[in-house]
């Protein structure tokens, strides 16, 4: 990198988290801070307001884990829903399943998208010019109150950390509605933050789920740059006969496409919750029963 590098950190409870490069984009929307840079060792990598979302290296780790143990349990599905994922990492993923019909993805901000379009291309990859990809600029909270019953087969809450505009997709209203608007069959897929470094966002999100689903499994796996590098995702429905069982049909051209996600790594992976977190989530069953 040339004498234009600088360092770039996610400050977070008396840690930084950097990557050292060229910022390429460094703008306020209506909504965030946007900063994009060029690395050397990471590729590019979008922060929003403070904190990291994705990189190039990184951002499989991530997004192969929030899709596919989601999409490879279903035995088929037509409707998804992405709220969130302006840099189309998400829909990447999704699209990969031939027998997808439709994603509706609802981004609140739409220079994350177009700056994702522009610069992260190695993200987004072709999904922008899917025509199975319906891109809605709208607040993921109105569109899922609004959204008819019944319609989706899977809903990927790919949000960023709570702030003050996205704080709402975090909550039990939010969560009921997401059921609302799945089929029976659905599943619903969520980031749920850092057992470590966002402890009490996580428990409250794996709470709200187990109180309104009957099934939820959380993931624990690695996203390298973001605050304390371990990383969660929780699947939830109320089809508790075929949860997270690998049944889909393309599973197996899925698998020698991804990275990161096979279905071994998954079962690991849904063993992985520390102890720790394991103590405070049973304590409350027992507390309840
Ligand atoms: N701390 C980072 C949490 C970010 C989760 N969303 C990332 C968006 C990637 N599509």
């Amino acid at each position: 990198m040339n004498e234009t590098s600088e360092w770039i950190d996610e400050i977070h409870k008396e840690s930084r988290y950097g990557l050292k490069g060229k910022i390429i984009v460094k703008k306020n929307s209506s909504f965030q801070e946007i900063i994009i840079l060029e690395t050397n060792e990471h590729g590019k990598a979008l922060m929003l307001d403070g904190c990291w979302m994705t990189s190039d290296k990184e951002e499989k780790y991530y997004h192969e884990c929030l899709v596919h143990p989601a999409l490879s349990s279903l035995k088929s599905f037509s409707n998804v829903l992405i709220i969130g994922g302006g840099d189309g990492g998400t829909a990447r993923e999704c699209l990969k399943y031939q027998k997808l019909e439709t994603i509706d993805l609802v981004e609140i901000d739409k220079e994350v998208i177009s700056l994702s379009k522009k610069y992260l291309t190695e993200i987004g990859k072709n999904s922008w010019n899917d025509k199975r990809l319906n891109i809605n600029i709208c607040d993921g909270f109105q569109w899922v109150n609004n959204a008819q019953d019944n319609y989706y087969d899977a809903i990927f809450i790919d949000s960023s950390d709570p702030t003050e505009f996205s704080k709402q997709l975090f909550g039990k209203n939010f969560y009921k509605e997401c059921k609302r608007i799945m089929k029976k069959q659905g599943i619903l897929a969520t980031q749920s933050e850092s057992p470590e470094s966002f402890r009490e966002i996580h428990l409250n999100i794996i709470n709200s789920l187990k109180d309104i689903f009957r099934r939820t499994e959380t993931m624990y796996s690695f996203v390298p740059f973001y605050p304390s590098g371990i990383w969660s995702w929780t699947f939830a429905s109320d089809n508790e006969k075929n949860f997270l069982n690998g049944r889909n049909s393309e599973i197996n051209s899925i698998e020698k496409t991804c990275d990161i996600w096979n279905l071994t790594y998954q079962s690991g992976a849904l063993k992985m919750m520390p102890n720790k977190i394991h103590k405070v989530l049973s304590r409350r069953n027992k507390d309840e029963s």
